[in-house]
């Protein structure tokens, strides 16, 4: 039977997740829908599948004919609705981030480890980008030699004017945040955020943009430039720098266009695009393992440690001196088999 799930939050990535889970992934059905607005779950609701309208997400959690629930509603209602869907024993797919501060996301570990295992799994689809995991085979096969340092750049066309600085930190910061914990094998061990000259385009909330300084537990020092309006596309770099050379992504475009004294090639316009075969690949995992009982991925933890350094970032901002962000031992309940 399929599994049977209810999803909380219809906006963007709630509504590519109802296409994907009623289009492209077998074995799931999108039986109930919340949203805010109730209009928006109505539309969302219909386009894919005669999915039920439920007015209020707790009672999307607690329906007998949900068996797994999508968190992803706006990023300060996650907690509340993962705490939910734990106390109902019933596993839990949520966006980034977990929650919007650390304390919120060990809230949810602690939560995890009273009921002794695990029902969480984070939305860090960047773990499942095919350009990505090619990066980390590069790194595992010793190629380069020792990982000494990386070059991250995470560019937005634009965003409302309306974002703050600090919520910028905790929805976009935190992909490069776990993405080099999952790259590198290690945690991170302290964060620096610096903040330099502004983009006028940028609302008067936002410090746009910003650079990084991540220092990984093994002395790896990453650097991160995040752009938040930078207008030519949705543009993802990277680039390590090992003991014997360098590993990039490259352009993940397949065809480069020579007209008229120029070389151009297209660059993705939208995150939905950029990482479509991750978000694909990531929830077709979850799916397959909801109906086998299990549950594997990006956990709960890996939603704190990343939270904890993005808190660090904006501590760093207001600061102005480096934060450590050591989230500790992994616990036992979170440590590979
Ligand atoms: C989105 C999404 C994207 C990220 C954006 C963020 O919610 O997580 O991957 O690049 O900055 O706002």
């Amino acid at each position: 039977r399929s599994v049977r799930i209810g999803l909380i939050g219809a906006g963007a990535i709630g509504e590519d997740h109802a296409r994907r889970l009623s289009t492209v992934i077998r074995g799931a059905d999108v039986v109930a829908v919340h949203d805010v607005d109730p209009s928006r779950a109505k539309t969302v609701a219909t386009r894919f599948r005669d999915a039920r309208v439920i007015p209020d997400g707790n009672s999307l959690i607690g329906d007998p004919d949900v068996d797994a629930v999508v968190v992803a509603s706006a990023a300060p209602t996650h907690e509340a609705y993962v705490l939910a869907a734990i106390a109902a024993r019933k596993p839990v797919f949520c966006e980034k981030p977990l929650a919007t501060t650390a304390a919120g996301c060990l809230r949810i570990v602690e939560a995890e480890k009273a009921h002794g295992r695990r029902f969480v799994r984070v939305g860090f689809m960047r773990r499942f980008d095919p350009a990505y995991l090619g990066l980390k085979a590069e790194l595992r096969s010793g190629a380069i030699g020792h990982p000494l340092l990386a070059h991250l750049a995470h560019r937005n066309p634009a965003v409302p004017s309306t974002l703050r600085t600090t919520d910028a930190i905790a929805d976009s910061l935190v992909h490069e945040m776990d993405l080099v914990r999952w790259l590198f094998d290690t945690e991170i061990r302290e964060v620096r955020a610096v903040a330099g000259r502004r983009n006028a385009k940028a609302g008067p909330d936002l410090h746009d943009p910003l650079l990084v300084l991540v220092r990984m537990a093994t002395d790896v020092v990453v650097d991160v430039e995040l752009s938040l309006n930078i207008g030519y596309g949705y543009h993802i770099r990277a680039e390590i720098v090992g003991e014997n050379g360098t590993v990039a992504l490259a352009s993940e475009q397949p065809i480069v266009r020579r007209i008229s004294g120029e070389e151009r090639r297209p660059v993705a316009q939208h995150w939905k695009t950029r990482f479509a075969a991750a978000y694909d690949a990531e929830l077709s995992e979850w799916v397959r393992d909801v109906s086998q009982g299990r549950v594997s991925g990006p956990s709960a933890w890996d939603g704190y440690a990343a939270t904890l350094a993005t808190d660090a970032a904006a501590e760093s901002l207001r600061s102005d001196t480096a934060v450590a962000a050591f989230p500790g031992d992994v616990p036992t309940l979170y440590r590979e088999p």
